[in-house]
């Protein structure tokens, strides 16, 4: 592909895996954006640029064809950081987009999105969000502000609700969660590529079978994992989460249970 894609959150663990893994299957002309510059290489383009910016934001956007939305805090964060970076940010990066005729979005929604979700229960595109942070609240936000602009303005985008994407998986939970750097590159490939796509909601999972999630609206349009959490030995992983009983009820895990002051019984 050699039109423009802009890479939002470059300086980051997964943009900036995904500004290396597109180039590397023939993305000809990316362009990175982050509010610093870290682990760039010279002969990467590379804006520097803050989404809470407005001005900022439209002059990156210009002449772009697709943007991949890497850029926010990955975590939780207090309600103003979050606000700030990841609901104003993406908020003016539609509005942006919208203003420069971007033509899609692949926006990096996460399944704390979904995470008060408990982990009997089976998933799929059509599932209510179910925030568990400040964070998965941005990213719930996300979706619906995605969908509004593919409604009404026709930007097409897919929103991929990202399990725990890491070299290999880490701990316990990750057999469910686990997503390869590779899976996700395809994901966000076929996100930009797609001719059928309107507003898409697909999770970020390799073939994991333990997976809380029926991942065919994904496969429907193409993927095909070629990775599973299941060839790695779960007795080897961390069982940090155990000390957590909370964590262990819901798909969100440790988000879950940290400064919770409801009532467990209630969150069915
Ligand atoms: C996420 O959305 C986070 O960005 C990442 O740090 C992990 O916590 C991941 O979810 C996960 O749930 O494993």
């Amino acid at each position: 592909m050699n039109k423009k894609v802009l890479i939002t959150g470059a300086s980051g663990h997964l943009g900036g895996m995904l500004f290396n893994s597109l180039a590397n299957i023939g993305y000809t002309n990316l362009i990175g954006t982050d509010l610093r510059r870290k682990n760039i290489k010279k002969d990467q383009k590379f804006i520097l640029a803050n989404l809470k910016d407005f001005k900022a934001t439209i002059k990156i956007t210009k002449g772009i064809h697709a943007i991949v939305h890497f850029g926010a805090i990955p975590i939780e964060d207090t309600q103003q950081n979050i606000l700030l970076n990841n609901i104003i940010g993406t908020y003016n990066l539609f509005e942006a987009a919208r203003i420069n005729k971007v033509k899609r979005i692949i926006f990096a929604s996460s399944n704390h999105a979904i995470g008060f979700h408990r982990r009997t229960t089976k998933l799929n595109e059509f599932s209510n969000q179910r925030p568990d942070s400040h964070y998965g609240l941005s990213k719930a936000f996300g979706e619906e502000l995605s969908r509004f602009y593919a409604d009404k303005f026709n930007i097409k985008s897919m929103c991929i609700r990202i399990g725990s994407c890491l070299r290999v998986p880490k701990d316990r939970r990750h057999i469910s969660t686990w997503i390869s750097y590779s899976d996700l590159t395809q994901l966000v490939n076929i996100g930009i590529k797609h001719k059928a796509i309107h507003h898409e909601i697909v999770y970020g999972a390799s073939k994991n079978k333990k997976s809380w999630w029926n991942n065919s609206r994904a496969q429907q349009l193409g993927y095909r994992p070629a990775d599973s959490a299941d060839r790695f030995n779960s007795h080897l992983l961390t069982k940090n989460e155990y000390k957590d009983k909370m964590a262990l009820l819901f798909q969100g895990g440790v988000f879950t249970s940290a400064n919770f002051k409801g009532n467990i019984k209630n969150i069915k």
